[in-house]
């Protein structure tokens, strides 16, 4: 009854953490080649270890129950020193562990670490920004923001780099992580087999907002990616009268920071490329995509995402405020 009492609050813990995950946001779910080499390592690692777990605690348990001192019985134990066979079993078996653990982990890397292109893959240079993530494509003259698009079963070559402190890249459906340094590129590959919507996080602590660091990486079958990468270079039509006047104000205030169609941004102090902006699943990286929240964005962005460097716009009346949600929600390319 008091195992079960003290047993009671760690299952309920353990419930409560394991409701913590979300989903796609785990490297259990592989969704990619690269992710599933990576888990299994990770499930090799775990048999080993729990091989060596359960024969050691079980000759440890029958040394005790077989040793035991018995009643009655003070005769001093027979004095053994050295035991070859011993020896050689528990110098063997370890050897033996290394290996199984090292020729599929050394496989893995290499195959892990070819970076090399193939006939269709594609280079992504991924940079990362106090708070945001900006994804280029050097081979189509295309710079995205926040999401990253990718066809399905296609080798990507991902550049890692930072604009401003180090971040970390971690999709943990379809890779472990790799480091964003200033100054220096690192190399990766993902693949997704198939389309869907893979969360990302930033995974080094690089300041206010690092926790809000948030993008996704969007799979697409191959005729829906090149699509959109045709209409990544142009600006959506505006949709209405309503969104005519929002690109009105958004040419006078926005576009020296935000590009869109592959006109405006500013390399120092710019934001993320908004050409797809009504395509985002969230504003900012975590915002639910709702008119509200991207009013109280533009009023105040740093109350929603400390530290941010956007500056406030609080200074637009209602009527220009509509017209510019308006305008921002019709930013799409794939319909
Ligand atoms: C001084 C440069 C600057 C100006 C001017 C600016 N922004 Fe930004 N904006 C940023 C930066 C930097 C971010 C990234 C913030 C973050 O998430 O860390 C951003 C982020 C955003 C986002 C979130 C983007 C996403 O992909 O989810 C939206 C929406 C946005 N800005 C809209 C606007 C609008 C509309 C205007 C004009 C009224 C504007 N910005 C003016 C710098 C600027
Ligand atoms: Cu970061």
């Amino acid at each position: 009854m008091k195992l079960l009492s003290r047993l009671l609050p760690l299952t309920a813990l353990m419930l409560l953490l394991a409701g913590c995950g979300e989903a796609n946001l785990t490297a259990l779910d592989p969704q990619g080649p690269v992710a599933e080499m990576q888990l299994s390592l990770i499930k090799l690692s775990l048999y080993v270890m729990i091989f060596v777990i359960v024969v050691v605690f079980a000759i440890f348990a029958f040394v005790l129950w077989r040793y035991r001192e018995k009643p009655g019985d003070k005769h001093i134990p027979k004095q053994v020193e050295g035991n070859h066979t011993l020896e050689l079993i528990w110098t063997t078996v370890p050897i033996l562990l290394l290996i199984i653990l090292a020729i599929p982990n050394v496989m893995d890397t290499f195959t892990l670490a070819n970076v090399e292109a193939d006939e269709n893959s594609i280079t992504v240079k991924v940079t990362g920004h106090q708070f945001w993530w900006e994804f280029e494509y050097p081979d189509h003259d295309i710079v995205a923001g926040q999401d990253m698009y990718i066809p399905t079963n296609t080798k990507i070559i991902v550049q890692l780099e930072a604009a401003d402190v180090m971040h970390s890249f971690w999709v943990p459906a379809l890779a472990g992580k790799q480091d964003n340094v200033p100054g220096i590129t690192n190399d990766m590959w993902i693949k997704a087999e198939n389309p869907g919507i893979y969360k990302g996080k930033c995974t080094e602590l690089c300041g206010e907002a690092h926790w809000l660091m948030d993008f996704k990486v969007v799979a697409v079958e191959p005729e829906v990616f090149e699509k959109w990468v045709a209409n990544m270079n142009q600006e959506a039509e505006p949709v209405s009268e309503l969104a005519e006047a929002g690109r009105e104000v958004f040419q006078a205030s926005c576009i020296g920071c935000h590009a869109v169609g592959g006109v405006g941004g500013n390399p120092v102090m710019g934001g993320p490329d908004l050409t797809n902006f009504g395509e985002r699943t969230v504003y900012a990286g975590f915002l639910e995509p709702t008119d509200e929240n991207l009013e109280e964005w533009l009023r105040n962005p740093s109350g929603v995402k400390p530290g941010n460097k956007m500056p406030a716009f609080n200074h637009l009346n209602d009527d220009d405020m509509k017209a510019l949600i308006e305008y921002m929600k019709g930013l799409k390319v794939l319909d």
